[in-house]
């Protein structure tokens, strides 16, 4: 999962995008980078760490230009050298720069393509280096010295065409404009909207609504599934319907812990989601545990505190915050010869004795994917003290990976792969365990836009939006994320290519 955003403004458009990526920045701290365009000149940035790291003075200094985008990636299998943080560029035609966030499931058929039809070069291993060469070979095939907005929406109806999978995207066209594009069925948002200023009005297009509120920009609207967003330098803005036969199915996983909660995606405040996953898993308790016994509700900090509030309401019991999340963690520094420890959930969390000593205590978190964390914090609550730890899911078993850009581990490593709601319980050493219903999942979702009436909901159900995903492709997948199979760049402490135009940081 990444974080994408764009700005066509009225003056230099550098600090609004570094501080659209800082709101981003939940949504990947592995690598962050940002393109600007003055005239027909390009300036980038792009580097490993967050983005408070990645920018100094002397590269915002050099970030000139009125328009411009940026980029804020989480680490997927492959993915952790600083050469594959974006954006990515191309020289031709016209120069093109790409931030995507998302995956492409034929990537490899494009490769292919490229290389041998297109005769295109792609350097990395990443899928969206391989989605903006598709884009700019489509753009180049008139070979037009100034592209029309026709013909962007054309490359654009072209790369749907030919790419698979869940994707949205920023393209700038050095010199012309910026250009958003969201895959027909929507799996990835992306959002636009425009401030007035004294010099006339500027938009921005953003992977979340909170980029736009935080920087005074107004929402327009969400991008439809399939839709493509042209907006030129001069700030004249156009929108076309791109694909064949688009279908809106958006992720849910978005809901359940990917964005912020005050983010509104395809209409949906994703806080309100929240709040009602707390009610239908309140119910759920109810219905099933009537006796249940619960003398406090605890939030695993912080995405489950929403549904955790209205959780405890509803079953009339007080909620309390027995974790404090330290928000300070500070890098992991390997020794020569040593192996990089993994920093162990108490160094994060910290249970508050007084909340637990002697009571029947139900935690509550977003999810369970690979139940290490939970296993760890319920055994902390023991540890605290609890006579009984109860223990809850907001979403549902995770039982598949994902394939749409979400950074999950292999199906082997999901604890509720093939086990069943008893089996996950022992194994994380919970007194009882509840996980919503997917059904309940998909009202609480729902229920904020009845007109959506399907979602990618494949990490639940194993059943893909996009109706092209077999056996192979997972089993090729289940390889490549196996832990062992990994590429780690530990921090990425002293290995950093200097892509800032030769300067060495
Ligand atoms: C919480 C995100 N959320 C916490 C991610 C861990 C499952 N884990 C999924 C719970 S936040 S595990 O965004 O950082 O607040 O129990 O499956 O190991």
């Amino acid at each position: 999962m990444c974080g994408i955003v764009g700005i066509v403004g009225k003056s230099n458009v550098n600090q609004a995008l570094y501080d659209a990526l800082t709101v981003l920045q939940h949504r990947g701290q592995d690598a962050a980078g940002i393109v600007t365009c003055d005239n027909d000149r390009l300036f980038l940035r792009k580097e490993n760490g967050l983005v408070r790291d990645v920018f100094h003075q002397r590269h915002m200094q050099r970030l000139i230009g009125n328009m411009g985008l940026g980029h804020v990636r989480y680490p997927t299998a492959g993915s952790s050298t600083s050469a594959e943080a974006q954006p990515f560029y191309v020289n031709s035609p016209y120069g093109i720069t790409l931030a995507h966030n998302g995956n492409l499931t034929n990537v490899e058929q494009l490769s292919k393509e490229l290389y041998e039809s297109d005769l295109r070069h792609v350097n990395t291993s990443s899928d969206s280096e391989v989605l903006l060469n598709v884009f700019a070979h489509e753009l180049a095939r008139d070979r037009k010295l100034r592209p029309t907005e026709e013909d962007i929406f054309q490359a654009v109806r072209a790369v749907h065409q030919r790419c698979r999978g869940g994707y949205a995207a920023l393209a700038m066209v050095t010199g012309y404009g910026l250009v958003g594009f969201r895959d027909p069925n929507g799996i990835r948002p992306i959002v636009y909207g425009k401030r007035e200023t004294e010099d006339g009005v500027e938009y921005m297009v953003a992977s979340e609504s909170v980029a736009l509120n935080t920087l005074g920009f107004e929402l327009v609207r969400d991008l439809a599934p399939g839709e493509a967003i042209y907006i030129t330098v001069e700030g004249e803005i156009f929108t076309r319907q791109c694909a064949d036969n688009p279908h809106h199915a958006p992720c849910i996983f978005e809901h359940v812990y990917l964005a912020r909660p005050d983010s509104i995606i395809d209409g949906i405040l994703v806080y309100k989601a929240r709040l009602r996953m707390g009610e239908k898993l309140a119910e759920k308790i109810l219905r099933e545990r009537p006796d249940h016994g619960i003398d406090v509700v605890i939030p695993i900090p912080d995405t489950s505190r929403t549904s955790a509030v209205e959780l405890a309401n509803r079953l009339g019991v007080k909620f309390r915050e027995g974790f404090v999340k330290n928000r300070y963690i500070g890098r992991t520094f390997i020794m020569p010869g040593q192996a990089a420890r993994k920093k162990s959930v108490r160094q994060k969390l910290n249970a508050i004795e007084l909340e637990f000593r002697g009571k029947n205590v139900l935690l509550v978190d977003d999810s369970i994917v690979r139940g290490t964390t939970c296993r760890e914090i319920i055994q902390m609550a023991r540890d605290a003290g609890a006579r009984k730890v109860y223990f809850c899911s907001a979403a549902p078993e995770v039982r598949y990976p994902n394939v749409y850009g979400i950074d999950m581990p292999s199906a082997q490593e999901l604890i509720a792969h093939n086990r069943s709601c008893d089996e996950v319980a022992e194994l994380i050493g919970a007194d009882w365990l509840v996980y919503q219903d997917l059904e309940d999942l998909v009202d609480a979702v729902r229920e904020g836009n009845p007109q959506i009436t399907d979602f990618d909901c494949s990490v639940f159900d194993g059943r893909y939006v996009t109706g092209d995903i077999n056996e192979s492709y997972l089993g090729r997948i289940e390889q490549s994320r196996n832990d062992a199979a990994r590429v780690v760049d530990v921090d990425n402490a002293v290995m950093g290519l200097h892509n800032d135009a030769g300067e060495a940081r």
